[in-house]
């Protein structure tokens, strides 16, 4: 998708601390983190927001969660515990329309989020 800084990473176009990668999945460090481990995670797919998940990319994104609780891991925030969110659209905080799941964690998170 033109103009998508998530496919332009992607597509090796703005660079990326990758830290897991597959053929449809691809997980970096977000570039403003929140908490001491900040990964975002995308499908390659260009999928706007959760609300444009359908049965033809529902695959993709079933694949992505999957992979969370590996990527957590290996970001060693699996034991101690950490937030997987999704933001949608404008009241839900969305600033990159490409479909990202953050997890965060390394620190005790506060709730509910502002
Ligand atoms: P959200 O507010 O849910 O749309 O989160 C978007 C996140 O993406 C935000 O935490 C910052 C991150 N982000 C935006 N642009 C870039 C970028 O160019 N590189 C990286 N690594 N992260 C980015």
């Amino acid at each position: 998708m033109e103009n998508c800084i998530f496919c332009k990473i992607v597509a090796g176009e703005i660079p990326s601390q990758k830290v897991y990668e597959d053929d449809t999945i691809l997980a970096f460090k977000d570039i403003d983190p929140k908490a001491p481990v900040h990964t975002i995670v995308i499908p390659k797919a260009h999928i706007a927001s959760l609300n444009e998940v359908d049965g033809d990319n529902l695959k993709d994104i079933a694949h992505l969660i999957s992979k969370i609780p590996q990527i957590a891991k290996e970001q060693g925030v699996d034991a101690s515990g950490y937030r997987v969110v999704n933001n949608i659209g404008r009241d839900g905080g969305q600033t990159v329309a490409h479909i990202h799941f953050h997890i965060l964690g390394g620190r005790a998170l506060q709730w509910p989020p502002g």
